[in-house]
């Protein structure tokens, strides 16, 4: 049947009016159960193994556009609706966003299932149905506010399976009800599924804010997705959400298996299951037990699951490697603490050194540990990520087993963050080189070709340009600031945290005050962007947004200087948000101190849409640098070795990090100090501003003031080669063209070739 007659039907059912009469909400209900129908109906691919990404965190960001073309509709219903006289993107506007992920692991999960149902891969997601993803942002009085964010309406993306798990806690038992959304893969033909589980009775919505009663698990286990504010009160939730995510996923694994006619102990010769990162670690103990149930004895059981689980790591941060104190999990889950303390018995035989035990001296269970000894692949999301992981932060295991390491750069789907998000470049592609790259990226470096082409280099800047009225078009609607879009949009979009060193862009913004203030104009005026959201009990992150909204009133207010700098803090950073500020982007911040920031992936994002990186040597940034040479990307500041010496104090004069140092040169005083000026003062919290600054002076655990100079000199270098138009078009070209490297399609067919072997 017809779109036309399909859709028309459907609203004719459920809302018994004509097409063209219907509210833009009932067109998006009816497009909604048109487009999940469709991709339901379609087949799961076939595969001698199936893998089981397992996630705490899935941002798949909103789904109709995307499910639209990955069907190959988007086209029949643009022009449907249009004929209606409707607007599809006016539609697509009132999806709510499922924002169940923090940020850069849960957007890679959702890239990832979107690449292996694209390669024909079977792959299915499996993770919780929070109700609220993470927390609505909110600014008052300069500074964050939280607020729930519900996503699921009466209709959404969700389907109940009518399958039910029963998990096993300590001292009693919850119904897990599986509900599924489909990921339809684009022009495979097939479709994978994302599991997500749930309660029977999720709690009703919370009375006041994001606070909730963390003691009644039976109804909050799926309420909240779990910021990452690791440290805090809730761990204990924390970890029973996990177990009944891994309970719940291994209890439909093995139903699987038995379906598809295969006994337990074959599990790993027809299943592979990846743990991304180690929120769902559990996973490992609770396949074993479950496996010993169904009558293996634990050798066997054991031999199954270390041939069957993988690992990925990504993070070398101290404070986010998860570790538990085994009375935790022999409360949520004691059947699992004897399995656990043989898994660490077993590993002690292996090494004896206290750094690769499972469980630690002071009765703390290390999950990675748990992860690397028992899986068969331990991988790093970047390439310098992965040499710290071998050669620094896991170097004793990379000893014991060499063969389980192994690199997979983070990559992102191009459908999204390109096709979707900036159909003008897209097609402007597709002028150049024809639609090719749209099936494979690495399509994209023909366009090296048109390096010298002056029509191009102009209609990308058309295009550019154009993205940039767009993006302010929305600002006014959605934010009521007005935002020149000749100058140049320089963004950073990321969680909020001090490692990604946000305060040292807000350095910049504070130097450019200044100088502006005392005569000295920059050559074209400067929009800085940012978006982040901070977890609500990290203070520190919280005090750095409230400075950036400082300055940004002060700035707005300053007749003298906003005609020159303008500063804008978009409030409630999400996947749409990064869709329509992504295009618009001219220079792409990720300054994060050098080892610390394991891949990023909105830098491919970025670069993929035409925007030049200013960064560190950091994560991916390495990489982009390599592919793009060096007159095409702005690097600077200290790299991964040096960091890492100074960290452990090994400096060759013995010297460790020492703010105070940086602090006292004159260019950097002045900057450091405004942050107490009275005029600061007088916008912000005093307590809160004076607390940064005695941070910044005393600890600066992220070493922003050791690359502040280096990164001013770098920027203003950038902003200075910004005014020769061609020669930035050229930039922007190459960037495009050799961003081909960075599609998750590239990073999947790596997993499956090296790791997977679906077969
Ligand atoms: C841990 C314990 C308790 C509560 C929360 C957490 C927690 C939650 C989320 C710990 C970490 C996260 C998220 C980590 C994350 O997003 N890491 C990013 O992963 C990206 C994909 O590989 C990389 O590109 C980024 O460099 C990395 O920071």
């Amino acid at each position: 049947m017809q779109m036309n007659q399909q859709l028309s039907q459907i609203i004719r059912d459920r809302f018994a009016c004509a097409p063209d009469q219907c509210s833009s909400r009932q067109l998006y209900e009816a497009l909604l159960l048109l487009t999940r129908q469709a991709a339901r109906d379609r087949p799961a691919p076939a595969g001698a193994r199936k893998l089981y990404y397992f996630s705490a965190e899935f941002l798949t960001g909103k789904l109709l556009s995307n499910n639209l073309l990955a069907l190959g509709l988007h086209e029949e219903a643009r022009s449907l609706l249009a004929a209606w006289g409707r607007d599809l993107g006016d539609v697509e506007a009132l999806e709510p966003e499922p924002s169940l992920g923090n940020g850069g692991l849960g957007r890679l999960a959702a890239c990832f299932l979107d690449s292996i149902a694209a390669l024909g891969l079977p792959g299915d997601g499996v993770g919780l149905n929070y109700h609220y993803g993470l927390f609505r942002q909110r600014f008052a009085g300069n500074r964050q506010t939280e607020l729930p964010d519900p996503w699921i309406e009466a209709d959404s993306w969700l389907t109940p399976t009518g399958k039910r798990f029963s998990v096993p806690f300590g001292g009693f038992e919850l119904e897990a009800v599986l509900y599924d959304i489909a990921i339809p893969g684009a022009n495979s033909g097939c479709a994978n599924r994302l599991h997500l589980f749930d309660v029977t009775q999720p709690a009703p919505p919370p009375a006041e804010g994001i606070s909730f009663d963390k003691g009644d698990i039976a109804h909050q286990i799926t309420a909240f997705l779990y910021p990452d504010d690791s440290g805090e009160a809730g761990q204990m939730l924390r970890v029973y959400q996990q177990y009944f995510l891994v309970s719940a996923g291994a209890q439909l694994i093995l139903q699987e298996l038995e379906e598809r006619g295969f006994s337990p102990d074959t599990l790993a010769d027809h299943v592979v299951v990846q743990i991304n990162d180690t929120h769902p670690s559990m996973v490992i103990p609770e396949l074993i037990r479950l496996l010993t149930e169904r009558g293996l004895p634990f050798d066997a059981a054991l031999d199954q699951v270390r041939r069957t689980c993988a690992y990925t790591n990504h993070t070398i941060l101290a404070e986010a490697l998860e570790k538990w104190p085994l009375a935790f999990l022999e409360k949520a889950a004691p059947q699992l603490a004897p399995i656990i303390q043989e898994l660490d018995r077993r590993a002690k035989a292996v090494s004896a050194a206290p750094e690769t035990a499972i469980i630690d001296s002071q009765d703390r269970v290390h999950m990675a540990h748990m992860d690397i000894h028992w899986g068969f692949s331990v991988n790093g999301v970047a390439a310098l990520h992965t040499d710290i992981l071998k050669n620094a932060e896991l170097k004793p295991f990379y000893e014991l087993y060499p063969e389980k390491f192994n690199n997979k750069t983070n990559g992102v789907t191009f459908r999204r963050w390109l096709e979707a998000c900036n159909p003008a470049l897209a097609e402007l592609i597709d002028q150049c080189i024809g639609p090719a790259w749209r099936k494979d990226a690495r399509e994209l470096e023909k366009l090296l070709d048109f390096a010298g082409d002056h029509t191009v280099l102009d209609r990308l800047l058309e295009v550019k340009q154009a993205n940039k009225k767009r993006l302010c078009a929305v600002l006014q609607a959605e934010q009521g600031v007005l935002l020149d879009p000749e100058s140049v949009f320089d963004i950073q979009v990321k969680r909020l945290h001090e490692y990604k060193r946000q305060q040292m862009n807000a350095l910049y913004v504070i130097r450019k005050y200044l100088d502006i203030q005392a005569g000295r104009l920059p050559e074209r005026p400067i929009t800085v962007l940012f978006g982040a959201k901070a977890a609500p009990a990290y203070h520190m992150a919280k005090r750095i947004i409230h400075l950036i909204l400082c300055l940004q009133r002060l700035i707005a207010e300053n007749p003298q200087v906003r005609p020159w700098l303008r500063v804008v803090m978009v409030e409630n950073y999400n996947v749409t948000w990064a869709e329509r500020l992504i295009p618009a982007c001219d220079v792409s911040e990720q300054i994060s101190l050098a080892s610390k920031e394991a891949s990023g992936t909105s830098n491919m994002k970025f670069m993929a849409n035409g925007a030049v990186t200013l960064g560190t040597l950091d994560g991916a940034n390495v990489e982009i640098a390599q592919l793009v040479g060096a007159e095409n990307i702005y690097t600077f500041g200290a790299h991964s070795e040096e960091v890492l010496r100074l960290y452990r104090g090994e400096e060759p004069d013995g010297r460790s990090y020492r703010p105070l140092a940086y602090y006292h040169r004159p260019a950097v005083e002045e900057l450091a100090d405004f942050l107490v000026s009275p005029e600061l003062l007088s916008t912000g919290v005093p307590a809160e501003l004076s607390a940064l600054w005695k941070d910044m002076k005393s600890k600066d655990w992220f070493m922003a003031l050791l690359d502040v100079e280096d990164y001013l000199a770098a920027k203003d270098r950038c902003l200075r080669d910004y005014q020769d138009r061609q020669a930035w078009a050229r930039k922007m070209l190459v960037n495009i063209a050799k961003s081909g490297y960075f599609s998750s399609d590239r990073t999947i067919r790596q997993y499956n070739e090296e790791i997977w072997r679906l077969g």
